[in-house]
C-alpha cells in the first residue's frame, strides 16, 4: 500500500469509530474533510500583488480567455477553475457562491459579471463569495487553478475575500505562483510573509515565483534575468520561499490564441510604414496620433499586445515578412516562456501532489486533536481515545518522512537550516530534483549522458555524501552525519533504479 492509500485506510477507520461520539465531532469532520482532499487535484492560487498579470497568466495556462483582465484593477472575486468532470452535471460552467451560502449557476460567459470589477455593481460583488469556474481542459485534470485578487488591492473587501479565502482551513491552496512585476518589492516581501504566517505555506517546496512582463523591458528577458539575480541578493529571505524566480511574458502568450488573421495582415504591414518607430514611440503616440486605419483597430491591437508586443511583433515581420500566422503566432507562444513556467510548475508541483496532500491532512488532523484533547469537558476517556489517534498521526508521519526523505531535507533548506554550505545546498538541490527530476537534471549533465555514465556519476557522488557523512560524524554535527547519509542513500536508489 502506498503512503496516501495508508493514510486514506486510516483515516475511513477514524471516521467510523468517531462517529457516535459528539465530544469527538470535530475530529470526524476533519476526516470527513480530510477524505474530500486526498481524492481531489492539488490547489494552485496564482497570487501576488495588483495587476501583475496572474488573470493574463492564467488565461495563457488554459489557452482560452476566460478571466477578465483589464489596465485598471480588474479581479475582484477569487476564481477557483475545476476541470469539468468535477462539475455535477458533467457541463461547463460557473457556479457563484454568496456570502450568506446561496449557490446560482451559469454560463461562463457571466463570469466577469461576478469577478470583474465594476463600480456599478459594487454591491453583489461585495456579496459574492467566491466563484466556482467548471471547464474542460487537460491541465485541470492535474491541478485546480486560482486566480485572485492582487494581495494589496484599495477598492474594499476583494483582498480580505482573497485572504480569508486562502487561509482558511478548508479551502488552503496546496502551492503557490507569486507574480511579481517588475521586480520584487518591499510590499511582495510583507504580503508573502504574511500570507506565509496565517497558512504556512510559502517554502520552495510548493512556491515558485515569476517576474512578468519581460516583453515590457527594454532589453527583454536578458533585463529580468538581471532583475531577478539582483532581486535574490536584495531580499535574501527570497531563498527561503520560493524554488525560484522565472521571468515571463504572458501577454504575448494570450495574444497568440486572441489575435485573428485580419490582426495579423495588419500587424505585417507596420514594418513597411515609414517612420514606424517613431509611431510605436509609446502607446498614445501609437493610439492617438498614428494615422493608419481607425483608432478602434490601433487600440483594439494595443490591448491584444500592448505597445511592446506591437513593436515586438514589427520586428519579427521586418525579419520574417512573409512567415505564416502560425508561425507568428508560435513565436509569440515560444517568447513568452509561459510553457516553460508550466513545465516546471506541472513537475514541481504535480509530482508531489500526494505528498502535499498527505502533509497537510495529517497536520490538520494533529492540530484538531490537540486543541480537542486541551477541552476539560471531554472526561478521561475522549483523552485517552485522542492520545491514541494523535500515536497512529505520529506513526504516519514517521512513515511519510522515511517515504519522502527528499521533501523533508529540502524543507530544512527552505527553512534556513545551515549545517551544509551553500555549495552543499546547491547540490542536494539539484539531486533531489529541484532543478528537473530527470536524471541528468538531477546530475546536472548533458541529456545525450549514457545510461552508463549517469550510473558512475550516481555512485561517486553517492561515495562524495559518504564521505562528508563521515567528516560531519567526526565533527560531532549529528544532524549533517545524520542527512548527509540519508541523501547518499536516496541517490543509491536513483542508481538502483536505472
Ligand atoms: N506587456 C504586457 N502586458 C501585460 C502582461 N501581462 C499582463 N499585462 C497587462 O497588464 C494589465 C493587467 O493584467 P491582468 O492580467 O488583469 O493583471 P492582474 O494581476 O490579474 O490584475 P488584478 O486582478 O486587477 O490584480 C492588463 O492590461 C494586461 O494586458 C505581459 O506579459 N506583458
Ligand atoms: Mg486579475
Amino acid at each position: 500500500m502506498n503512503e496516501k492509500a495508508g493514510i486514506k485506510a486510516f483515516i475511513e477507520s477514524l471516521q467510523i469509530e468517531v462517529q457516535n461520539n459528539p465530544k469527538l465531532s470535530a475530529v470526524y469532520d476533519s476526516c470527513k474533510m480530510a477524505l474530500v482532499d486526498l481524492q481531489g487535484p492539488l490547489r494552485v492560487a496564482i497570487t501576488g500583488v495588483i495587476k501583475t498579470g496572474k488573470s493574463t497568466l492564467l488565461n495563457a495556462f488554459l489557452g482560452r480567455y476566460i478571466v477578465p483582465t483589464a489596465v485598471e484593477v480588474m479581479t475582484y472575486n477569487v476564481n477557483w477553475f475545476h476541470h469539468v468532470k468535477h462539475s455535477d452535471d458533467g457541463k461547463e460552467k460557473i457556479v457563484v457562491r454568496m456570502l450568506d451560502g446561496v449557490k446560482s449557476e451559469y454560463s461562463i460567459e457571466k463570469l466577469s459579471e461576478f469577478v470583474g470589477y465594476s463600480s456599478t455593481h459594487k454591491e453583489l460583488l461585495d456579496s459574492v463569495h467566491w466563484v466556482d469556474v467548471y471547464l474542460n481542459h487537460p491541465l485541470l485534470e492535474v491541478f485546480d487553478l486560482i486566480d485572485t485578487p492582487g494581495l494589496d488591492s484599495l477598492m474594499g473587501t476583494d483582498s480580505q475575500h482573497t485572504r480569508d479565502l486562502l487561509t482558511k482551513e478548508e479551502n488552503r491552496p496546496d502551492a503557490i505562483i507569486y507574480l511579481v512585476y517588475p521586480e520584487f518589492k518591499s510590499k511582495d516581501i510583507t504580503a508573502v510573509a504574511d500570507f506565509h504566517e496565517s497558512t504556512g505555506l510559502i517554502s520552495g517546496l510548493n512556491s515558485i515565483a515569476a517576474l512578468t512582463r519581460a516583453d515590457m523591458m527594454v532589453q527583454k528577458f536578458e533585463e529580468a534575468e538581471e532583475k531577478i539575480r539582483s532581486n535574490k541578493e536584495r531580499y535574501a529571505d527570497i531563498r527561503y520561499y520560493f524554488l525560484n524566480i522565472y521571468p515571463i511574458a504572458a501577454l504575448p502568450a494570450q495574444a497568440s490564441f486572441m489575435l485573428n488573421d485580419y490582426d495579423i495582415e495588419l500587424l505585417r504591414e507596420l514594418p513597411k510604414i515609414n517612420n514606424i518607430a517613431t509611431f510605436t514611440a509609446d502607446y498614445n503616440t501609437f493610439v492617438d496620433k498614428f494615422d493608419w486605419q481607425t483608432k478602434e483597430i490601433r487600440s483594439h491591437l494595443c490591448t491584444l499586445l500592448s505597445i511592446d508586443g506591437v513593436r515586438l511583433s514589427i520586428e519579427y515581420f521586418e525579419q520574417n515578412p512573409i512567415a505564416t500566422a502560425e508561425a507568428y503566432k508560435s513565436y509569440l507562444y515560444d517568447f513568452s516562456r509561459v510553457e516553460l513556467l508550466k513545465s516546471i510548475v506541472i513537475d514541481h508541483f504535480g509530482g508531489r501532489a500526494d505528498f502535499h496532500k498527505c502533509n497537510r491532512v495529517l497536520s490538520r488532523l494533529r492540530k484538531v486533536c490537540a486543541r480537542t484533547i486541551q477541552q476539560k469537558e471531554i472526561g478521561h476517556d475522549v483523552r485517552i481515545v485522542i492520545q491514541g489517534i494523535t500515536q497512529r498521526i505520529n506513526q504516519l508521519d514517521f512513515e511519510l518522512h522515511q517515504h519522502y526523505a527528499e521533501y523533508y531535507i529540502l524543507n530544512d533548506y527552505y527553512n534556513g537550516e545551515d549545517y551544509f554550505t551553500e555549495d552543499e545546498w546547491e547540490e542536494v538541490k539539484c539531486v533531489l530534483g529541484e532543478y528537473g527530476s530527470e536524471d541528468f537534471e538531477r546530475l546536472n549533465v548533458s541529456k545525450d549522458t549514457t545510461k552508463t555514465e549517469i550510473q558512475s556519476a550516481y555512485d561517486s557522488l553517492c561515495k562524495t555524501w559518504q564521505k562528508r557523512a563521515v567528516k560531519f560524524g567526526f565533527i560531532g554535527n549529528t544532524r549533517a552525519n545524520e542527512v548527509s547519509l540519508q541523501i547518499a542513500r536516496i541517490i543509491q536508489s536513483y542508481s538502483n533504479n536505472l
